[in-house]
């Protein structure tokens, strides 16, 4: 779902980018049918676009939030009563995880993100590691484009709630032996 303001969007498209409100997408992928110890050779999503326009790349971050709402959340909320600690998601204690070099819980995604079609957000793998192994099996993630500029600078995927169920997000996971 996306958050930018302080409606709650889900159902509606999945923008990343722009500004004024800027707009940002949290997922949440149930996991837990990978057994405990299990290789993750790797893992990536990939996204139906309905439209990109941004020359800018982002990062793919673990939410930190378990209890958040897909129903609720806002920009201000991550449920009805209960504000992030910085709009946006943007706590890096208590909101999301921190970006920065070796840190694996947050992955770099270069521009453009696609010209059309699917959008391939790779290196995922620690990520859904980590929630097999600490996250009891939810993969929680909050995308965030790297500059947030007013403008043209933003792409759109199409959400879960779309048809044909062949445009909804996919998370890709390949396993070892
Ligand atoms: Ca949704």
């Amino acid at each position: 779902m996306q958050i930018s303001d302080s409606t709650n969007h889900d159902g509606a498209d999945l923008p990343v980018g722009s500004a004024g409100p800027p707009f940002r997408v949290l997922f949440e992928f149930d996991v837990s049918d990978i057994p405990a110890g299990k290789v993750i050779t790797g893992a990536s999503l990939d996204l139906t676009l309905a439209a990109s326009n941004s020359s800018i790349g982002g990062k793919v971050c673990r939410l930190r939030r378990a209890d958040w709402s897909e129903t609720q959340a806002t920009w201000t909320a991550y449920k009805t009563g209960s504000s992030w600690a910085a709009a946006g998601a943007s706590d890096a204690t208590n909101d999301v995880e921190s970006p920065g070099s070796g840190n694996t819980a947050c992955v770099s995604y270069a521009a453009p993100v696609a010209t059309t079609g699917h959008a391939v957000l790779g290196g995922l793998g620690p990520l859904v590691r980590d929630a097999v192994d600490l996250r009891s099996g939810k993969l929680r993630l909050r995308i965030k484009q790297d500059t947030e500029t007013a403008g043209g600078n933003w792409w759109r995927a199409y959400d879960s709630e779309n048809t044909p169920v062949s445009v909804r997000p996919k998370l890709i996971v390949t396993l070892g032996p």
